[in-house]
């Protein structure tokens, strides 16, 4: 016999909450839990005196009001700490009617989720003006495109989840406090692959009491859809493997920066330092000489500690020679292009030499580079050689 438990969060629903807990606790084999934040009209002393008389209420005390979202993540938290098999979100203004509630368990038979919905056919809203009413579609609605959640009631918040799906759903990071929690649970039930079904129900109009909807929770649930849905969009538009690549390509470029940094800065100290052609004769060739060689060890440091340390080679003799002969290339194909350009193709200014060695040249030796670094000093390359030589295991532990 599975065990269910009703969670019903109240602030200041004292007027609704007698006629709501008899007729929750005249459906056969449900607990039921309060979850109340200190209600100033004394919703949870009522409460509690209500449960003295009925072993199936339970009422949880928070000690502020610190909205919807975070009520049920508590009253969940319980739910699955009691043991619970099916946890039952509904609300305490009597807009849900606990009679229905045969029904949802009836689809929780065969689904991991129950959405008790006011959209789909069968189901229904009675006593609502026309703006609360547009509200709520129009919610559905942009929750339903930003998200791609193909589903009719996405903000309701009369559903049920099986104990094992809201352990899939990661509890503990859902930050949402209003009505948009609903959005971000059934998101992440849709995204986890949960088993999720629409119910019919009759929703009524709350007759007692105000409803805590304000603009700060309708703002927070437009704010979270629309960022839920760009990000979405990005990762679709994006992809990992491309957000991987663009990472990279600017961890190398800032590497390679840093070194052309330190090429000119060593090379200008040292040249009218200690390597000045009036102390050493061949100073500044001995100058450029340990610069260039300075930034080509901080930018395989860089690379093989930053930008491509997950795949570093632990040969690292191989992997520094490898790297230098790869920098050699990309400083060929420079020099490549600034050959073709002036003795080829006969373009002999300055200009024309700078724009073929340090725009065109640089670009292609650059991307050469980091190509190579990518596939062959750090890559792919380096790590089937490494599983061919039978050290597969060896970075992954
Ligand atoms: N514990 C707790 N319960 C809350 C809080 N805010 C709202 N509730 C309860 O959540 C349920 C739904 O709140 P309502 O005020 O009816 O808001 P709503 O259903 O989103 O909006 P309406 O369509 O206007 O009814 C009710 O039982 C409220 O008492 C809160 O901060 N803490
Ligand atoms: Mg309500």
């Amino acid at each position: 016999m599975k065990r269910i438990l009703i969670i019903i969060p109240t602030f200041n629903e004292r007027e609704n909450l007698e006629s709501l807990v008899s007729r929750v606790m005249m459906q056969d084999g449900v607990e039921l839990l309060i979850v109340d934040d200190n209600s100033p009209d004394g919703t949870g002393l009522l409460a509690d005196a209500l449960a003295r008389g009925l072993a199936r209420l339970h009422v949880l005390h928070r000690s502020e009001k610190a909205g919807l979202g975070t009520a049920y993540r508590d009253g969940f938290t319980w739910g699955l700490n009691h043991g619970f098999d099916i946890l039952v979100e509904m609300d305490g203004d009597g807009s849900h009617q606990p009679e229905e509630l045969s029904r949802i368990l009836a689809a929780m038979e065969s689904h991991d989720v129950v959405i008790g919905s006011r959209w789909v056919d069968g189901g229904k809203v009675t006593d609502w003006p026309w703006r609360r009413m547009l509200l709520s579609r129009a919610g559905s609605a942009y929750a339903r495109v930003a998200l791609a959640l193909p589903f009719e009631d996405i903000t309701g918040g009369f559903r049920a989840y099986s104990r094992d799906a809201i352990r899939q759903l990661e509890l503990e990071s859902v930050a949402s406090q209003g009505y948009c929690f609903q959005i971000d649970m059934l998101a992440r039930a849709h995204r986890v692959g949960l088993d999720i079904a629409e119910v019919p129900i009759t929703f009524v109009e709350r007759r007692f009491g105000s409803s805590k909807m304000n603009h700060a929770i309708i703002a927070e649930a437009i704010a979270n859809v629309t960022r839920w849905g760009l990000q979405r969009l990005g990762s679709k538009l994006f992809p990992e493997r491309l957000r991987r690549f663009a990472r990279q390509m600017l961890m190398f470029l800032a590497v390679g920066s840093l070194g052309f940094a330190i090429d000119v800065g060593v090379f200008t100290v040292l040249r009218v330092g200690v390597l000045s052609p009036a102390s050493v004769h061949g100073g500044p060739i001995l100058a450029k000489l340990i610069s260039t060689s300075l930034a080509i060890l901080a930018n395989w440091a860089g690379n093989r500690l930053w930008t491509f340390r997950s795949n570093r080679h632990d040969d690292v003799l191989r992997e520094g020679l490898r790297f230098g002969m790869a920098s050699v290339a990309g400083l060929l194909v420079s020099v490549g292009c600034l050959w073709v350009s002036h003795y080829v193709l006969g373009l002999t200014s300055v200009v024309a030499d700078n724009v073929s060695s340090n725009v065109v040249g640089l670009a292609l030796g650059t991307g050469l580079r980091f190509v190579l670094y990518r596939s062959w000093v750090f890559g792919a390359g380096a790590v089937a050689e490494r599983e061919l030589l039978g050290w597969r295991w060896t970075r992954r532990i």
